[in-house]
């Protein structure tokens, strides 16, 4: 930034030839790392840490800064409304205006609820980089309760085992859910469980920062996870576990903690609700039989567990390692919230603390919604941790399942932001067959995704510098505070791109709910109302608002459950007609399930690891990115591969017995010898619709969406623990890197 340039967090009127920078959060994911933007001649020229945000203190990671101002510019980005005007995905559109497109879904919504009642028509949110709460809004005063997003595979299990065990309606008292492992409040021990920060965020913040902050200190540094080329520092002890047996090892892990009294006896006595009923279900796990299923040495897994107990503060850093094992996945995490109530580190310095919510009024209007529309929510009969608000979705899965059958009612039509469904959930091919059998499909994005391409209409998303939101984002920022800032301000206007919000209002406008669907300004006062500031003052922080951290606060408030205490034994599972304890169920697709299906496919597959320069589905056109990597690569142990005959760069073939893909070959030592791992999100933009070569590289070809093989409390798909063999391919005729240079050179 050049000396004279003048920096103003929230003014928004660059224009002319003079440079002029702003303060701006960061969203090439749902971080929110500070940055300055630089304009010249109301063109974004620069994008830059800003080195005084106390999250990222100027750094930024590879997605971020010309990524930004490349996707910002692209030439593919949508400009305006699509109307299909051949086949479905046929690729032919036509030009339509906003008032013409929001005319045509609003009809379309309107004859399908005559038609076939307000469930007949479903909504899909996404990741959340965009806020989409008001989705949830007109799904409400429309009368679906059929809305699908990725919390029952992302987050959601943390937030709804926290809910359950401890937390019940802590957010309105204005704390946050799920306790966030406490990295800055110096911690002794430090276990990376099935979450690897140095390539993806917790809870807002550029990963490696806090964590390598927090292993500057030394703490013990404990490491469980197949694979860690990601894990921050070097590991003390390594559990490469079998993927998906997380529950086992939490539940040796308290075997041992137990048999050993390591346990926090004041905090048991006064605060747990069942711990002599856990004491008694952990016999069951001796360590020779956790070693036996988890794969993993007795003897290190009992120094894991002793080191844990004993060196405390400790938290527990975890993530989509227990949030997407399928079957298992609600008591897997449970397992570990118990770990960390047991052993004394639940809401202390340092260990896993129930940081402060910004208290907002959410617009949702959950209220709205009936109960008989309620109990219409497709999978939440059968997930009951489904209808958890604010994290009440439908079941993706399922509801897929339910756009082709027609059962248990006729879905006709889904109306899709920020998610690139395609790519994102299970079974690739069903998806995109039921994404075929709607009447209407609206899918608003700021590309034109394998998603988009089926669509009916396709609407132009603003991205982060082209929209005002009010949204606010909670960020940690050290010990003592927490920090809410605003997302996205408007620097930018291009074509007839709109933010989800004046998407959302518009629509709900055109079908009646005007009363409900003030201005954009009048929804952000509202909402901060409670928080005693407004809009426009939060638009002229630097660096919002803080909130300070409280310790201990069951100490006066007791927890947030029917029993106002720590629910070891969960009464709300009782009554759900669930296991009231944790306890390990084998994966539905394994050695133990299905010996037959192993011998033919002697090896766990594992998707989604996330990768530091893609986020999910996003990048992939972008230059800056696929430089970076060009094409997605299957990571597997070196010993592994030799066995194989496979080297650095052969073409492998990863085959489930739902379909295979050919990926190139990464080799290296981090990784469980009998463990495979491909990330997830990929497709290929520079290929031809509709497909867009999702079935040369999409992850999801290859996972199962039986509804049958999910978690049984909260429906989450198994993403991780899958069987797969793979064997050396022939190279394909051209590469996609190939293939990619050769797009970007004929541009
Ligand atoms: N760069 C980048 N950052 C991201 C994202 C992105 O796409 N790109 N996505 C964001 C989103 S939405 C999310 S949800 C977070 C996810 O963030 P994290 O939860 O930190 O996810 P990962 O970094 O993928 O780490 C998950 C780890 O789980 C391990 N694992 C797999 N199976 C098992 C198992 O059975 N047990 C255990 N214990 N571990 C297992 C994997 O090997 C992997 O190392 O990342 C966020 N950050
Ligand atoms: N196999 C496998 N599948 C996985 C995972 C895995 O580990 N393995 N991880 C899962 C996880 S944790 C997550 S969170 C999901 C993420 O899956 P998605 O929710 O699909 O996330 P993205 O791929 O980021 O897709 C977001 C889409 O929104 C568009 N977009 C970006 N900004 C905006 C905006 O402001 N408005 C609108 N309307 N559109 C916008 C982008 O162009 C992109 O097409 O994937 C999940 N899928
Ligand atoms: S971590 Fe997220 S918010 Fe931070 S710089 Fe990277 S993309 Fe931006
Ligand atoms: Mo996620």
């Amino acid at each position: 930034m050049n000396s004279d340039t003048e920096v103003s967090p929230g003014d928004s009127s660059a224009t002319g030839g003079v440079a002029s920078a702003f303060k701006v959060v960061c969203r090439m994911c749902h971080g929110g790392c500070g940055t300055i933007v630089e304009m010249v001649g109301g063109t974004v020229s620069r994008v830059f840490g800003d080195k005084e945000n106390p999250i990222n203190r100027g750094a930024l990671c590879s997605k971020a800064g010309v990524p930004s101002i490349e996707q910002l510019y692209h030439p593919d980005r949508l400009d305006y409304p699509l109307m299909r005007t051949g086949e479905r995905g046929a690729g032919k559109w036509r030009r339509a205006s906003w008032d013409e497109a929001l005319d045509f879904i609003a009809e379309k919504m309107l004859a399908i609820r005559d038609q076939h009642g307000a469930e007949g028509v479903a909504f899909g949110r996404g990741t959340g980089v965009n806020n989409t709460h008001i989705v949830s809004r007109l799904a409400n005063l429309f009368g679906t309760p059929n809305v699908t997003a990725i919390a029952y595979f992302c987050y959601g299990p943390r937030v709804a085992v926290a809910k359950v065990t401890a937390s019940g309606n802590y957010s309105q008292r204005g704390w946050d859910t799920t306790p966030i492992s406490d990295v800055y409040g110096k911690p002794r021990c430090v276990v990376q469980w099935g979450s690897q920060k140095r390539t993806s965020n917790d809870h807002g913040l550029i990963g490696h920062i806090p964590v390598t902050d927090a292993l500057r200190e030394n703490p013990v540094n404990i490491v469980v996870d197949p694979r860690k080329p990601n894990a921050a520092g070097p590991a003390d002890i390594w559990l490469p576990l079998r993927p998906g047996t997380d529950a086992a090892m939490a539940l040796g892990w308290m075997r041992v903690i137990i048999d050993e009294g390591l346990y926090d006896k004041e905090f048991v006595e006064r605060y747990c609700h069942g711990f002599d009923e856990l004491a008694e279900r952990v016999k069951d796990y001796p360590l020779d039989k956790v070693a036996e299923i988890t794969w993993c040495q007795p003897e290190e897994i009992a120094r894991a567990a002793r080191t844990y107990a004993t060196t405390a503060p400790g938290c527990i850093i975890w993530g989509n390692g227990t949030d997407q094992l399928g079957n298992n996945t609600f008591q897997a995490t449970r397992a570990l919230l118990i770990l960390m109530g047991i052993t004394g580190n639940l809401d202390v310095p340092g260990g896993n603390v129930f940081y402060p919510a910004p208290k907002l009024e959410y617009p949702e209007l959950w209220d709205k919604l009936s109960p008989e529309q309620e109990a219409k929510r497709i999978g939440g009969d059968r997930f009951k941790a489904l209808n958890l608000t604010p994290y009440a979705y439908a079941h993706p899965p399922s509801l897929y399942h339910t756009m082709i059958t027609d059962k248990p009612y006729p879905v006709k039509a889904y109306i899709v932001t920020g998610n690139n469904t395609v790519t994102c959930f299970p079974n690739t091919g069903r998806i995109i067959e039921a994404m075929k059998k709607l009447d209407l499909l609206v899918v608003m994005d700021m590309f034109m995704t394998p998603t988009a391409e089926l669509a009916d209409v396709v609407l132009p998303a603003a991205g982060n510098l082209e929209r005002d939101e009010p949204r606010l984002h909670l960020h940690t920022k050290g010990p003592q505070a927490t920090f809410m800032d605003t997302v996205s301000q408007k620097l930018v206007e291009i074509g007839e791109r709109r933010s989800d919000w004046e998407f959302i209002i518009g629509l709900g406008r055109k079908l009646g709910y005007g009363e409900h669907f003030p201005s954009l300004e009048e929804f952000a006062e509202k909402s901060l109302k409670p928080m005693g500031t407004t809009w426009d003052k939060l638009k002229k922080m630097d660096h919002g608002i803080e909130l300070p951290v409280q310790y201990r606060k069951y100490e006066k408030e007791g927890f947030g459950t029917p029993t106002g205490k720590f629910e070891i034994y969960s009464t709300i599972m009782e009554e759900w007609g669930y296991d009231p304890l944790p306890a390990h169920v084998e994966p539905a697709e394994g050695p133990v399930s299905t010996p037959e299906r192993f011998e033919e496919y002697p090896l766990i597959l594992n998707t989604g690891a996330k990768q530091p320069m893609f986020w999910h589905s996003q990048g992939r056109q972008l230059k800056s990115l696929r430089k970076l990597n060009a094409e997605p690569l299957v990571e597997i142990n070196a010993k592994t591969a030799e066995a194989y005959g496979i080297k650095k760069g052969d073409y492998v073939w990863i085959e489930t017995v739902r379909g295979r893909l050919r990926m190139r070959a990464h080799l290296h030592d981090q990784i469980h010898e009998k463990v495979v791992s491909i990330p997830h999100g990929w497709w290929l933009p520079e290929e031809p619709g509709p497909d867009r070569g999702v079935f040369e590289v999409c992850s999801n070809v290859l996972v199962d969406d039986d509804p049958d093989n999910c978690d049984v409390v909260l429906g989450s798909s198994p993403l991780k623990g899958l069987l797969c063999r793979i064997s050396k391919a022939e190279a394909p005729a051209r590469t996609i890197s190939q293939r990619w240079k050769e797009a970007m050179a004929a541009e």
